[in-house]
Parts: C-alpha cells; sequence; structure tokens
C-alpha cells in the first residue's frame, strides 16, 4: 500500500470512528425523541458561560464543568416583583433567607472536572439566576466568587404540540425520602423526577470509589482530607415542591448514593441528616 493510500485508509477509518461516536447512538434519549429546545451552560473557576435570552417551555440544559473544580448550576426564577439586589442581599445571610424570594427550577448537579449532563426542565417567562452553591476549600460559596449569572425567559412562539418525553424510571423526591427504581442498569437513561414533597428538594448523585462505602463518604463529609471516597455524578439540582425535571444519565455499574443537600428552613439540617440519603447499585 503507498503512503498516501495508507493516509487515505487512516483518514476514512478515522471519520468513521467519529461518525460512530457522534451519531444518533450517542444522542440522549431525549435528544432522539423529540424536539426540545438545548442550551450548553459551561462552568469554569469561577464562572458560568450561558445564553443570557432563551425561550419558555421545556429546556434541555447541558452542565460542562471546564474548571478543575467541581461545579453545578442551579435555577432559580427570581418571584414576580423581587430584585436581584433583593436576592443577593438575602443570599448572603443564608440560602435559607433567599428561599422565599424564588422558584427553584431545577439544573444540573455537582459534576468534576471534564465532565457533562443534561436535565431537563419547564421554565416559565421570569428573570432567572443560576447559581453554584458549591464551596471552595475555605468554605467560600462559589456563587461569592463570581459563580452567578442572569438569563431572561421571554415568552416563546405558542409550541403546536409539547413533546412528550419518554422516561426510563421515575423518582419520587418526599419529605424526606427518595424512591428509586428497584432495579438500575447501567447505560444511558432518563428518570423523571417529581418533587412530591412539601419542602423543596434536589437529587443529588455521588458514585462511590471501589471498596468505599458510606461510612467513608460520611467520614469525609465530617472531616474533608485527601482523595474524596467518591466521585459526584451530577443529577436534578432543587425543585419547588410538584415540580418535575428529567435527568438523562449515562450510568457506569457501580455503587451510587442519592443524596438531598438542600436546608430545612425551620432548623438548618440538611435533608440529608433527616433521611434523603440512599444508597443504589448499578448493575
Ligand atoms: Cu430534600
Amino acid at each position: 500500500m503507498s503512503h498516501q493510500k495508507l493516509l487515505l485508509t487512516l483518514a476514512v477509518l478515522l471519520m468513521a470512528l467519529i461518525v460512530t461516536a457522534c451519531g444518533p447512538a450517542a444522542a440522549s434519549t431525549l435528544e432522539a425523541e423529540s424536539n426540545i429546545p438545548q442550551i450548553t451552560v459551561k462552568a469554569t473557576d469561577y464562572a458560568f458561560e450561558a445564553p443570557a435570552k432563551i425561550e419558555a417551555g421545556l429546556v434541555s440544559i447541558n452542565l460542562v464543568n471546564e474548571g478543575q473544580e467541581p461545579h453545578h448550576v442551579q435555577f432559580a426564577r427570581l418571584n414576580d416583583g423581587v430584585t436581584m439586589e433583593q436576592f443577593q442581599s438575602a443570599l448572603q445571610q443564608s440560602p435559607e433567607a433567599a428561599f422565599p424570594l424564588v422558584t427553584w427550577a431545577g439544573g444540573v448537579g455537582l459534576l468534576g472536572n471534564s465532565a457533562s449532563q443534561q436535565v431537563t426542565v419547564e421554565l416559565t417567562p421570569g428573570q432567572y439566576v443560576l447559581l453554584c452553591f458549591m464551596t471552595d476549600h475555605e468554605g467560600v460559596p462559589h456563587l461569592a466568587k463570581g459563580m452567578m449569572a442572569v438569563m431572561e425567559v421571554v415568552e416563546g412562539a405558542e409550541q403546536a404540540e409539547v413533546p412528550e418525553i419518554k422516561a426510563d424510571a421515575t423518582v419520587n423526591l418526599l419529605d424526606f425520602s427518595f424512591t428509586l427504581p428497584a432495579e438500575v442498569k447501567a447505560g444511558q437513561q432518563v428518570w423523571q423526577i417529581v418533587n412530591k414533597g412539601e419542602q423543596i428538594h434536589e437529587l443529588a448523585l455521588i458514585k462511590l470509589a471501589e471498596g468505599k462505602t458510606m461510612a467513608d463518604v460520611a467520614a469525609f463529609m465530617e472531616a474533608p482530607h485527601g482523595a474524596p471516597p467518591f466521585e459526584f455524578a451530577g443529577g436534578l439540582q432543587a425543585v419547588d415542591p410538584g415540580e418535575t425535571g428529567w435527568l438523562t444519565l449515562d450510568l457506569q455499574p457501580g455503587n451510587y448514593v442519592a443524596m438531598c443537600h438542600v436546608p430545612d428552613p425551620a432548623t438548618g439540617h440538611a435533608h440529608f441528616e433527616m433521611g434523603m440519603v440512599m444508597p443504589f447499585s448499578v448493575k
């Protein structure tokens, strides 16, 4: 085979690989089945890059973490009449102080460096704030370091028909527990997540490192040092009672834990301390 012919063959092979990797098989179930608009939110240390204006309705949010630190993106809609200044000054007191000022509209849970994940939610028109509540090693929330962006959601053209989302499993968020599928198989899947509680809840996922247990996670959260005994696996950020979000997952076999970090307004205790922590395995 001539040198040129070899190069050509290699190029064709490479193209075939790229097409396979990016083809319909790799597309999310949601993308393949419907025409839901997609947006990308890029997280870096410590900023968000996101569209300034989008149309209301169902939207698939892709979070891409290009930072070194773990990040999430929480969408919060300012309640009518609430200004950004009022929200920011309430946040400076505590996240709980800001609760009554906004509607929690979901988002993509914590992801490690270079990871990405998709969540689909329905956004109503209004002013939204994108936030990262993750703290740095000194306990400073990323939102105080610049991870706060604004997005305007405007009335869109009337949708001919609301796209129907086919979910592989339903997960309920309750006060204070989860219902998870009895069996979770590895691979690409969509979870429909419904907040059936009376409080705000999230579904945060972590994947335990080989040989690590919940006790290791608890010990690490109590006094973090060394390499974490888990990796962040995303999830659905906080949603208001009655709200639904769809999470597109590509799960690897292993042991996972579902958690909710939202604080109880009355006590300040995180929901995971009140029962919202549930291990499950992926086969
Ligand atoms: Cu909760």
